[in-house]
């Protein structure tokens, strides 16, 4: 077709942009593509199959019920990874521990990723969108020994490549591997991903924030005073601002990197460090949102400046337009707890 660009054919041109570029990171994100492209299929069948909806009878060590499709994305994901013979381990949040892949990969390949194989898996059952969320670092311990957790505790600032797939009214698939954010649609007449959103960038400023109020008596005082800054009347600043919240940060996180808009998951009673987990949700989405020129942040400092020390560690989480989540870290400052 005149002017489409596949994921497969931009895979390529990137790789011949970079000639340090051993093609590995390339056949690394096709792998991600492919299994996009199963989880796909089944999200897109749930409704009609009863034995991919509900809950698969176990809890992920999160404690949540594991919704079946969460399993199948994990395995999904998990298999492309291991069939190919540059990943030497995973994570998941489907995954107690980090996951060492076996044999002579298990020890030679050169990155790991990092997964929340189906983020917001409880709104399949209503059909809201959902998402898988994935990181990339390259090993720190020597190639040639199997992969230790240091490998996966990395900060985020060590991010080769990030993204995310959005299985919602259309699907697409948004990543960066550092040099800006591209976006593509998934065609299932042709079973490509086309470059619909190239170099994608976030709005310094928004007019939209996505937050749970029904935890508002537990936010923190300076939430709860930037919450009364974006409901207040001033024109000049588009303010009151509109409140806009799926419950599904991946598509939170992609409408306001396509509109403006502020993503916060702040500490509540039920969540005393935040909800969301530093590794694979926090800083694939914050490596995304400050290549296209956002900004994420706990709330004092950047995200990818945390040194992790758990694999499933949580963090309080402000993402999106970088004007916003600066006001939003000065009520934080100000109003400190
Ligand atoms: P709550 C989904 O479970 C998720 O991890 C994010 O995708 C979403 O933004 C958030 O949790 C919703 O959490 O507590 O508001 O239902």
């Amino acid at each position: 077709m005149a002017g489409m660009t596949t994921l497969g054919e931009f895979i390529v041109q990137q790789q011949h942009a970079f000639p340090h570029a051993t093609g590995e990171l390339s056949s690394l994100i096709s792998a991600i593509r492919l299994a996009a492209k199963i989880v796909n299929r089944e999200i897109n069948r749930a409704g009609l199959s009863p034995d991919i909806i509900g809950a698969a009878g176990q809890e992920n060590v999160q404690g949540e019920a594991q919704q079946k499709l969460d399993v199948f994305a994990n395995d999904k994901f998990k298999a492309a990874l291991e069939a190919r013979g540059e990943v030497c381990g995973i994570a998941s949040e489907e995954e107690d521990e980090y996951v060492a892949f076996s044999g002579e990969r298990g020890r030679n390949a050169k990155y790991v990723v990092l997964m929340d194989p189906l983020d917001g898996s409880s709104n399949i059952d209503v059909n809201v969108s959902v998402g898988t969320i994935f990181s990339i670092f390259r090993r720190i311990t020597p190639v040639g020994e199997p992969v230790s957790a240091a490998d996966f505790l990395q900060p985020g600032r060590n991010q080769v490549a990030a993204g995310y797939v959005i299985y919602g009214s259309s699907t697409m698939l948004v990543y960066t591997t550092g040099n800006g954010v591209n976006g593509f649609t998934y065609d299932p007449t042709l079973g490509v991903f086309a470059l619909s959103h190239p170099n994608l960038t976030m709005p310094k400023d928004g007019k939209m924030y996505s937050i749970n109020e029904g935890n508002y008596i537990k936010f923190p005082t300076g939430v709860k005073k930037y919450l009364k800054y974006c409901q207040e009347n001033d024109e000049a600043t588009s303010r009151p601002y509109t409140s806009r919240y799926i419950g599904s940060l991946v598509s939170d996180f992609h409408r306001n990197m396509l509109k403006g808009g502020i993503y916060m998951y702040p500490t509540t009673q039920s969540a005393p460090q935040g909800k969301l987990r530093l590794l694979y949700e926090c800083n694939p989405m914050a490596f995304i949102a400050e290549q296209a020129g956002g900004s994420a942040s706990d709330g004092y400092s950047r995200i990818m400046d945390i040194i992790p020390t758990e694999l499933h560690q949580r963090v309080p989480y402000f993402v999106g337009s970088s004007n916003m989540v600066a006001d939003a870290e000065r009520f934080m400052e100000e109003f400190k707890d």
